[in-house]
């Protein structure tokens, strides 16, 4: 990766006209873009992809703040083969006139002025914080050029510039038929490690984009393979549930939506329940995905509570509970929502900035969701009373689990005092040095104890395939023996009692054979993981282990190929004569040594960290793959015949 550290020099080349003197403010400015090359990943995150992907979520977000403030309808947006990107669209188009105390263009402003885009925008729920809103001038420093086409005023304007600078002055195209802004830029290679973009991760973005901005229009195209996708939902955030519900069994066909403004607010939800146990709720604050959650789901989280406890009782349906009340978990119990909520400065707290902390939210929510839900329950009596029984039925449930938890503990087997025997467990006990091996079968089980490490590896043998959690109620998933093995052995305590901080090991390493059964297995694994301790992947304590597919042995000289292409280079390497090749079907064919020395040794071992990019990607993918519906699955299956083999989240 290149920082472009000498390049930044050239960005203070002064960029008006002759005679202009520079004020403090304007070296400033230059100052500011400088800075912007020196350390792009302050701006963006970082200089991988992710960081290619930011900037055209940057320039997309002003276009779809020109569409919240009630100028634009339509967002197009191309990946070129070169590598350029063009987003397209039909807003008011960047103001072009000579900004006074500039003394330039306000377009030439916007996009060499570190956070000038806000300074003229009177659209006041611009993002301020967080990763998003840094200013279009931040893509324009990291590319090797930027084009700019403004329709505006009957005319069309068109301005270039060069790592940031001004190339040319702007000048007028002729005349417009519409109004607009057009932005085409290449980022600069000597910034970025990466210009691939990936199709699936943008496009996802912008579904999401335009779900949750009723109406607009966003057409997306990669040249580079020829695909392409139109998204438009004029149900907004309501088709966004029934996308996430799309392959569930739904409890009532249409979801739940109401949305309305509040002083500076507007906030709108949906919601649909499901026959699954998860729950699945999505909140974002202008756009952005709170993952962390904040103030605005603590408020639909109580309104929800409060509003379904009130009904249930008003209607004398609490009787089966013997007055017990419904508690939150019984309420969200195969919940899917989406709460969007859009404010003027938000603020954003957390690890990642993804938590609203605005303390009003809280309240403007609750009596927001609170109205919706009570309309609509009095409105329509039998959704209501499904719903409310689906809570109840969830509430029994819980009690039952709550029972089959406290005979387990009495059994001690989920008391973290006592571990399962089958655990080899590790000397250290500081969980930042500890890792534990969950292994397929008895026999790679049996090489993993010999060959581990023992200070820091902890080895877990699984037997076979795990319960499918999708498909079994917390009570069924508590009584299930290897289930609360694996609880036992991670130490966090599941379900309300839940504590990522209490996890006895910071690398949880998912070792399962290369084959078709292995998969399923991990993906088994992998499930439990995501939908009963999702922290634990939040926070990048899981990873799968990769062990080798093939061992060539010439002599003495002895490797191991993870795929196919490594394997042909050390049989070119090799040669033919004397050499022999064994493919490994399952860990049980590696002795110890081979198996520490290929797969577990931290020096020599590849391990693959399961990340959670998308959640609702990985919600759906879940949904699909371990869920009860077979044709969205035989869908899936064939067309990532190949990813599936890779299975990542
Ligand atoms: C500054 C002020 C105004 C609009 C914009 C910038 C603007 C920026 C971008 C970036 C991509 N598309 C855009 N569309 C608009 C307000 C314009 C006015 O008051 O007429």
């Amino acid at each position: 990766m290149s920082q472009a550290g000498e390049e930044a020099a050239t960005v203070t080349t002064p960029a008006t006209k002759e005679g202009h003197s520079y004020d403090a403010r304007n070296i400033q400015v230059l100052k500011g873009l400088e800075g912007v090359r020196k350390r792009p990943a302050m701006y963006i995150g970082s200089t991988g992809q992710s960081g290619l992907h930011h900037l055209v979520y940057e320039v997309v977000d002003n276009s779809v703040d020109e569409a919240l403030a009630g100028y634009c309808n339509e967002v197009r947006v191309t990946i070129h083969e070169d590598a350029s990107v063009t987003v397209w669209d039909n807003g008011r188009g960047i103001p072009v006139d000579v900004h006074p105390g500039q003394n330039r263009p306000a377009v030439e402003v916007v996009m060499t002025t570190l956070h000038a885009g806000g300074k003229f925008d009177e659209n006041s729920y611009k993002v301020s914080g967080g990763l998003h809103g840094v200013g279009v001038s931040v893509v324009n420093a990291l590319s090797e050029w930027l084009e700019v086409e403004v329709r505006r005023g009957d005319k069309r304007y068109h301005q270039r510039y060069e790592h940031g600078n001004v190339a040319t002055d702007l000048t007028e195209l002729g005349p417009a038929e519409d109004t607009g802004t057009t932005v085409h830029w290449r980022p600069d290679p000597k910034v970025f490690e990466t210009t691939d973009y990936n199709f699936d991760t943008l496009s996802q973005r912008l579904r999401e984009l335009a779900f949750l901005n009723k109406g607009i229009r966003l057409l997306f195209t990669d040249e580079r393979s020829g695909r392409s996708h139109d998204f438009q939902y004029e149900g907004g955030i309501a088709s966004f549930v029934k996308y996430l519900n799309e392959n569930k069994t739904v409890l009532h066909p249409t979801p739940i939506a109401y949305a309305k403004d509040k002083d500076k607010f507007s906030v709108e939800f949906a919601l649909q329940y499901n026959d699954a146990y998860a729950e699945n709720v999505f909140s974002f604050v202008n756009n952005i995905n709170t993952i962390e959650g904040g103030t605005h789901l603590v408020g639909f989280r109580a309104a929800l509570t409060r509003t379904i406890n009130s009904y249930a009782e008003r209607q004398g349906l609490t009787k089966a509970l013997k007055d017990i009340s419904l508690g939150g978990d019984d309420v969200r119990e195969g919940l899917t929502a989406v709460v969007s909520i859009k404010l003027p400065e938000p603020q954003f707290e957390g690890q990642t900035k993804g938590k609203l902390g605005t303390t009003e939210a809280k309240g403007v929510v609750e009596s927001i969701v609170g109205e919706g839900l009570r309309n609509f329950f009095e409105e329509n009596p039998a959704v209501a009373k499904k719903v409310v029984e689906k809570c109840i039925q969830s509430a029994k449930a819980r009690e039952a689990a709550r029972k089959a938890r406290d005979l387990a503990r009495r059994k001690s087997i989920l008391d973290s005092g006592s571990l399962p025997g089958k655990l080899a467990d590790c000397q250290l006990t500081d969980p930042a040095l500890c890792e534990i091996y969950m292994v397929e079968g008895d026999s790679a089980g049996g090489s993993a104890k010999m060959g581990r490490d023992r200070k820091f590896q902890a080895i877990l043998p699984l037997k076979g395939k795990i319960l499918n959690v999708e498909k079994a109620s917390l009570d069924k998933m508590l009584s299930n023996e290897e289930i609360r093995t694996i609880i036992t052995a991670l130490g966090t305590g599941i379900d309300e009692e839940f504590d990522a901080d209490k996890a006895r090991y910071h690398r949880i390493i998912l070792m399962t054979d290369a084959d078709v059964d292995g998969a399923h297995i991990r993906t088994l694994l992998l499930t439990f993981l995501f939908r009963h301790m999702r922290p634990l992947i939040e926070r990048g304590y899981v990873y799968i282990a990769m062990p080798p597919l093939y061992r060539v042995q010439k002599g003495k000289d002895v490797r191991y190929a993870y795929d196919e292409t490594e394997l042909a280079k050390h049989q070119e390497e090799m040669g033919k004569k004397g050499v022999t090749l064994q493919r490994y079907k399952g860990l049980g064919e590696m002795n110890p040594d081979q198996l520490w020395q290929t797969t577990m040794d931290p020096e020599h071992r590849t391990v693959m960290r399961v990340t959670l990019d998308d959640v609702v990607e990985a919600d759906r993918m879940f949904t699909i793959l371990m869920g009860d519906q077979v044709e969205p699955r035989r869908k899936f299956i064939e067309e990532y015949a190949d990813s599936v083999r890779n299975l990542d989240v």
